[in-house]
C-alpha cells in the first residue's frame, strides 16, 4: 500500500533527534533558527508574526494577481516578499480553513471538517476546533510571545471553543460572519463589549491590533497577531469612501442583500486597512523583523469576485476553491520582488512560524504541513511539499501530486451540505479524472486514459489518506472524532425529517 508518510512528516524531539537533523538538510530548520534566535550569541531577536487572513478572496481578486480592481497597499506588500501562485488553502469553506491554519493539520486530522453553526443551538454549544488540538497561538506562547486574535474566529462558541481557550491572550472582534445590515455583538475579550454595525468592523480591527502591535514594542516583547478581516466576504456591503457611485446606490439598494457588484469596493476597503496596518509597523521600527504573512482562507464566493485561470470558487474542490492569493513579507530575512510557482499550502504557515519563532513541533501528534523556511529565504530550494489532498467537508475529493490532480468519483448524496450542483462541474463523478495542472490549470482536459500509471499512483494516495484521516462512511485511524462522533458531512438541518 501506499504510505502517507511523505505527506505527513513526523516529528520528533530528542537529543538524537536535534543532533541528526542538524545533518540533514530540509529537517533542520526548527533548531536551526532556535540557535539563530538565541540573544545569548548576539543573533537578531524573534521575529514578530502578523498573519492576515482574509475571507473569500479569490486568486483573480488583486492588483497583483491580475485584477483590475486597485490595492496599490497590498500590492506593495506583496512585492516586498514572496508572492506564491500555487498556495492552497486547506479547505474551500471558511471554519475548515481556519482549523488547519491554526493546526497544521487536515480538518478531518484536527477535528473540524465542517463549520461550526450558529443556526443551531446544540451545534453552536458543542461544535468547534477541539481544545486538545494546539494551535500557532500556544506554541509561539512557549517562546515568550504575546498572542492576539481579531476578527471573525468562526472555530466555535465564545465560551467554550473561543480564541481564548486557544492560546490567545487578547481577542477582539465578532465571532462568526458579521451580520451584514444590521448591527453584531462585538467581544473584548470574552465579554460583550457593545453592538457595532458592520461598517465599523473593519476600522476597530486595524485599532486594536496597532494599539496590541504598539504594547508589545513598548514592553519589548515579540508577538504573533491572527487578524482575520470580515472583508471580502459576502454580501458585500462596502463603505461609502470606497464605492464608485454605482456601487454606492447599489450598496443603498439592497441594504445589507447579496450584492456582488459591491466586491472591488471591499478589495479597495481592505487596501486601504492593509496600508494603514503597514505604515504602523513602519512608525514602531518593527517593519524589518516582522514575519508579514497575507491569505485567503478559500477561494471566491461567485458571481462576485473572480478565481483568475481557475474554475470555479468557494465550496468546491476546483483549484478555484483552494487556490488563492498568499503572500510572506520579511524584510530581514526574505529578498523582496519574489513569485514562486512552488507548491505550497496554508497548512505549511504553522510549522514555518514556529521554525521563525524557535517552538519545536511536539511530538505526540502528526502534521500536515512542512516548515517553509528554507525556501522562503533560499530561492533555489524546492519547496518539501509535493503532495496535498482535497477534503469537501469530511469526504475526500481529490488528490495532488506535483502537478498531477485526480478527482475521484463521488456519490452527490454523500456530499456536503454546502456544495452546490451549479458550482462543481464534479458534482455527481461516475469515474476518476486526471488533470495535468501546468498545462490545464483549469482541470477542463480529462487525461486518464493516456496516463494509467498516474491514476494508479494517485488512488494508491487517496487510499492511504482515508485510512489515515477518513472519508464519508470511513474513519481514519488518525482523524480526530471527538466533536464530530458521527459524520456530520449533512448538516441537521439538512437532514430529511423522519416519516411519521
Ligand atoms: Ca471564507
Amino acid at each position: 500500500m501506499y504510505s502517507l508518510k511523505p505527506l505527513v512528516r513526523r516529528i520528533q524531539i530528542s537529543g538524537f533527534c536535534l543532533i541528526a537533523t542538524l545533518l540533514t538538510a530540509g529537517a533542520a530548520t526548527a533548531q536551526v533558527v532556535e540557535e539563530d534566535s538565541d540573544s545569548s550569541s548576539g543573533s537578531p531577536p524573534k521575529p514578530n508574526v502578523l498573519l492576515i487572513y482574509v475571507d473569500d478572496m479569490g486568486f483573480g481578486d488583486l492588483g497583483c494577481y491580475g485584477s483590475d480592481t486597485e490595492s496599490p497597499n497590498i500590492d506593495r506588500l506583496a512585492g516586498q516578499g514572496i508572492r506564491f501562485t500555487n498556495y492552497l488553502s486547506a479547505a474551500n469553506v471558511c471554519s475548515p480553513s481556519r482549523a488547519a491554519v491554526l493546526t497544521g493539520r487536515y480538518p478531518n486530522r484536527c477535528g473540524c471538517p465542517v463549520c461550526p453553526s450558529e443556526r443551531d443551538g446544540v451545534w453552536k454549544q458543542h461544535v468547534g476546533l477541539p481544545l486538545d488540538e494546539i494551535t500557532i497561538a500556544e506554541l509561539v506562547q512557549s517562546q515568550g510571545y504575546a498572542t492576539a486574535a481579531f476578527g471573525k474566529w468562526h472555530l466555535g462558541n465564545l465560551n467554550s471553543f473561543g480564541p481564548m481557550k486557544q492560546g490567545f491572550e487578547h481577542y477582539e472582534g465578532a465571532l462568526y460572519n458579521f451580520p451584514v445590515g444590521k448591527t453584531g455583538q462585538w467581544y473584548h475579550r470574552e465579554e460583550p463589549k457593545d453592538k457595532i454595525r458592520f461598517a465599523q468592523a473593519h476600522q476597530r480591527l486595524t485599532d486594536g491590533t496597532i494599539e496590541f502591535m504598539k504594547q508589545q514594542q513598548s514592553d519589548g516583547k515579540p508577538f504573533f497577531v491572527y487578524l482575520t478581516h470580515y472583508l471580502v466576504h459576502g454580501p458585500w456591503s462596502p463603505n461609502k469612501a470606497f464605492c464608485t457611485d454605482k456601487q454606492w446606490a447599489s450598496v443603498k439598494k439592497k441594504k445589507g442583500g447579496m450584492n456582488p457588484i459591491a466586491l472591488p469596493a471591499m478589495v479597495r476597503e481592505l487596501d486601504h486597512h492593509i496600508g494603514l496596518l503597514m505604515q504602523a509597523l513602519e512608525d514602531l521600527g518593527i517593519e524589518e523583523n516582522t514575519m508579514v504573512i497575507f491569505a485567503s482562507d478559500n477561494g471566491p464566493w461567485l458571481p462576485a469576485g473572480s478565481s483568475g485561470p481557475f474554475t470555479s470558487g468557494k465550496y468546491v474542490t476546483m483549484e478555484g476553491g483552494h487556490r488563492v492569493p498568499a503572500f510572506v513579507r520579511w524584510p530581514g530575512r526574505i529578498k523582496p520582488s519574489q513569485v514562486s510557482d512552488k507548491m505550497v499550502s496554508a497548512l505549511d504557515l504553522l510549522p514555518t512560524i514556529a521554525a521563525a519563532s524557535g517552538a519545536t513541533l511536539p511530538s505526540d501528534r502528526t502534521y500536515d504541513g512542512y516548515n517553509m523556511l528554507p525556501m522562503l529565504t533560499d530561492a533555489d530550494k524546492q519547496s518539501p511539499r509535493k503532495q496535498f489532498a482535497y477534503y469537501n467537508g469530511v469526504r475526500l475529493e481529490a488528490v495532488r501530486q506535483g502537478d498531477w490532480k485526480l478527482h475521484l468519483p463521488r456519490d452527490p448524496k454523500e456530499a456536503v451540505y454546502w456544495s452546490n450542483e451549479k458550482k462543481d462541474p464534479h458534482f455527481n463523478l461516475k469515474r476518476p479524472v486526471l488533470n495535468q495542472l501546468i498545462d490545464d490549470p483549469s482541470e477542463k482536459k480529462d487525461v486518464h486514459r493516456s496516463h494509467p500509471e498516474k491514476v494508479s499512483q494517485l488512488q494508491a494516495m487517496a487510499e492511504a489518506t482515508r485510512a489515515e484521516i477518513g472519508d464519508v462512511g470511513q474513519q481514519g485511524n488518525d482523524q480526530h472524532v471527538k466533536t464530530y462522533p458521527g459524520n456530520y458531512q449533512v448538516a441537521p438541518w439538512r437532514k430529511p425529517k423522519p416519516k411519521r
